[in-house]
């Protein structure tokens, strides 16, 4: 009996958690609006009219990079020289440090990228509406709103990068460098050695590293790299969370 509880409390938690994130229509507004609101001097609607503009109406598998561009202008990314953080395949470690400490700033921590990290919409031929649920995923087809406006952010965030620019890569993968990722297809590409002295990867490494700094995937961003400096440091996952908690430490020393 105990084991048929067991099943029966993993099969409600499966079905409830993932509706429990979920979110309806008005919802998705109400919480495009209040996170858009934490960031003085923006008019949020204006910057909502433009979210839509790019997806409503529109086939959810034809909606292209470009799309997002009123968005972008709407909402523009302001350079943070020295302070901008990169990242692939470490999201969890990368936004435990960076909400707990005033280092760095990743593009979630933009007014863009805050305000929809986390959420799904669509929209459908022939509709005005907004949808939340049967959108397509993220690989279902390459154009999805989703997916379009997250490579169309990274570009535009890449673009203003400058000054000493840092990116936390997984080193608990054999390819912690990987040109499929938004990191390796967009981001570096974008990189202005007008604009940026150096790219400083921190290889964060569990107690098993599978990659150090030597790794061959690493030589190939090395490569990508014409006239932007580059170093790399492999840091233990427990020294960043270590920093993460201790607000007197300085940026500087954590690494
Ligand atoms: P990532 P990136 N299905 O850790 O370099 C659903 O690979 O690409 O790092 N969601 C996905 C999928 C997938 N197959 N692949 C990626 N994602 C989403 C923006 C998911 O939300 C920042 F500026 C995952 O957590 C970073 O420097 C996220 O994409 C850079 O782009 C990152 O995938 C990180 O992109």
């Amino acid at each position: 009996i105990s084991v048929a509880v067991c099943l029966l409390v993993v099969v409600v938690l499966a079905v409830a958690l993932p509706l429990a994130h979920r979110q309806t229509p008005d919802k998705l507004k109400a919480t495009f609006t209040e996170r858009c609101e934490a960031f003085k001097g923006y008019d949020c609607g204006k910057i909502w009219d433009a979210f839509t503009q790019a997806y409503v109406g529109r086939d959810p598998c034809k909606v292209p990079m470009e799309a997002y561009d009123p968005l972008i202008a709407a909402a523009p990314f302001k350079p943070a020289c020295n302070r901008m953080m990169f990242w692939s395949k470490t999201k969890d470690v990368v936004h435990d440090f960076t909400s707990k400490r005033d280092c760095f700033i990743t593009l979630e921590d933009t007014l863009l990228g805050s305000v929809l990290d986390g959420l799904t919409w669509c929209g459908k031929e022939g509709s005005k509406e907004t949808f939340t649920t049967d959108c397509p995923g993220w690989t279902e087809c390459e154009n999805n709103p989703v997916r379009s406006f997250w490579n169309r952010a990274s570009a535009a965030f890449a673009d203003v990068a400058c000054g000493d620019v840092t990116a936390m890569l997984n080193g608990s993968i054999s390819t912690p460098f990987s040109s499929a990722s938004i990191f390796g297809s967009i981001e570096v590409k974008r990189f202005n050695a007008t604009m940026m002295r150096s790219l400083n990867v921190v290889l964060v490494t569990q107690k098993n590293p599978v990659a150090n700094c030597e790794n061959a995937s690493l030589k190939d961003l090395q490569k990508e790299l014409d006239g932007i400096k580059y170093t790399c440091k492999e840091v233990a996952e427990s020294q960043i969370q270590e920093c993460s908690s201790k607000p007197e430490k300085p940026c500087g020393a954590c690494w």
